[in-house]
């Protein structure tokens, strides 16, 4: 990526649109020599968000990713202004790594693993948080609009609603929002709806991570509000209009804030492009040309399911269900949280069972289980997906999930079959998938196996179900949650 120094006083005036996330869209690389190189980061909000501020050559508040001091404003090849915000490494450890992900993570996605509650840890958030919002301050024009990107910045909003009252200010969730019994754990669980309620707009991927909002916001924080279940007053126009605010609620401060779902999605256009380059019978031959090849393409986190994945596996190969000469699962698992025990674990008992399961059923030259832990490029991703059968995405809790959306839309041809968790935010659209249960290995299988027969015996059902969701993801891409979510805010 080519990028270009800005200078660190915003043009005169600033910007009008301003997206505040955790992270940049890139990772930056200092070499011993002093030099720094950007890569594009991987991760679905950057997936998501990139194409939206390349047309609205906005400014991207975030952090760079290295905690070695300040570093200038700069400009990306395809025109977005990168504003670093600058982390001490206690920050990293305490406001990102700590409250961020060993906190607010685990306490959203259903207690997978048990949350820390550590005061320094939250006064390190706070801290940081107060940091991003003076940050956007210093590049917001009068009346801009923010929008503040996720879980780990849910402070942003009440802060900026005090230091710089002429923003309008969105918010949006890319994961779940849990349901009030396990939030009220939180001992700092007023600060934080508080801050959400800084906002105008609400955004959560699903109508159940919404409501799960409002009864909080009611019972925690006190504030009254109107919960319509239909659309209101703040309807929005056109194709965005199958996206509305569904209920508004009361700040303390007596504003009125707008709370809807708005499911995420991606750049269909671009990944369909991409697919019709690959070269998916290289890919196969590769993998030693088998006749059932299923794909998993996750970041290695706990919530992913990848254990319960290749467990599933592991029994259909013993079983017999599949056979190890003609079966292949490729595993791909993007780094991730690294330092973190619980990632660290998940990691090590991955990786276990990727060498166990060859030890049982590989033959020499031909391992059952390919296993790649690094990112790869968008073009040998997507090749992956459009050479796999059969995609296998099984996280016990994901607030949409990406990977599956990105699968459907290479399967255009209507080849291949989605087995999805019913626990991912992507099976409310994605409902012609094989919906599986992650936490009963048996669901897993069954439905795998669903998939395999089908392919093979009624080929004309399973093109039926992957054309029907690749219309889904067609008709409703990234394109139109931006500007539904940015229309709601603008009408507010
Ligand atoms: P993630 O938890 O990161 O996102 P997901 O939505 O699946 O999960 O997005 C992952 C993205 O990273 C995809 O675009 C995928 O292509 C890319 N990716 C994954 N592995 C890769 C690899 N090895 N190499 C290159 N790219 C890789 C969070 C939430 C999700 C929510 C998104 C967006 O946890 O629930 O869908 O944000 O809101």
């Amino acid at each position: 990526m080519t990028v270009t120094a800005a200078p660190r006083t915003p043009a005169e005036g600033g910007n009008d649109f301003v997206v505040v996330a955790n992270r940049l869209p890139v990772d930056v690389t200092v070499t011993p020599d002093g030099t720094r190189s950007f890569t594009p980061s991987p991760g679905g909000l950057v997936t998501a968000l990139s194409p939206v501020l390349e047309r609205n050559a906005g400014c991207w508040v975030g952090w760079p990713g290295t905690v070695d001091g300040g570093m200038e404003p700069f400009r990306t090849d395809s025109g977005i202004l990168l504003h670093p915000v600058a982390l001490t490494a206690t920050d990293y450890e305490e406001f990102y790594e700590g409250f961020s992900n060993a906190t607010l993570w685990p306490l959203y996605h259903d207690l997978i693993v048990p949350p820390t509650y550590d005061r320094t840890w939250w006064e390190t958030y706070r801290e940081v948080n107060y940091t991003f919002a003076r940050e956007v301050t210093s590049v917001a024009a009068e009346g801009a609009t923010v929008w503040v990107q996720d879980y780990q910045l849910q402070l942003v909003p009440g802060i900026l609603r005090q230091l710089r009252p002429d923003l309008t200010i969105g918010f949006f969730l890319h994961i779940p929002f849990p349901p009030a019994e396990l939030f009220r754990q939180l001992p700092w669980r007023e600060e934080i709806v508080r801050g959400l309620l800084g906002s105008d707009v609400i955004g959560f991927h699903l109508p159940q991570n919404a409501d799960n909002f409002l009864t909080l916001a009611r019972s925690v924080a006190g504030a009254p509000g109107s919960h319509t279940g239909q659309p209101d007053s703040l309807n929005v126009e056109g194709r965005a209009s199958v996206r509305e605010i569904s209920a508004h609620i009361t700040a303390p401060d007596g504003r009125r804030v707008g709370v809807a779902a708005f499911p995420i999605s991606i750049d269909t256009a671009s990944v369909i492009d991409t697919a019709a380059q690959v070269d998916a019978a290289d890919i196969r031959h590769r993998l030693g040309d088998p006749e059932t090849m299923i794909l998993g393409v996750d970041r290695l986190d706990y919530t992913k399911g990848i254990l319960q994945r290749l467990s599933a596996y592991e029994e259909l190969l013993e079983s017999g269900a599949l056979d190890p000469h003609d079966s292949v699962l490729l595993q791909i698992a993007t780094p991730s949280r690294e330092r973190l025990e619980h990632y660290r674990r998940t990691r090590a008992r991955v990786e276990e069972a990727v060498g166990r399961i060859n030890g049982r059923f590989a033959e020499v030259g031909r391992p059952v289980v390919h296993y790649l832990h690094r990112s790869l490029g968008k073009q040998q991703l997507f090749g992956c997906y459009v050479a796999a059968d059969i995609m296998l995405v099984t996280p016990f809790k994901d607030g949409m999930n990406l990977v599956a959306k990105e699968y459907v839309a290479c399967h255009g041809d209507g080849s291949g079959a989605l087995v999805l968790s019913e626990f991912a935010g992507s099976a409310t659209e994605l409902n012609r998938a094989f919906l599986c249960n992650p936490h009963d290995g048996d669901s897993v299988k069954r439905q795998l196996m669903i998939a395999v027969n089908m392919l093979r015996d009624t080929p004309d059902e399973a093109r039926d179900r992957m054309l029907a969701m690749h219309s889904q993801v067609v008709e409703h891409d990234v394109d139109l949650w931006a500007r539904s979510f940015l229309d709601a805010l603008r009408s507010h």
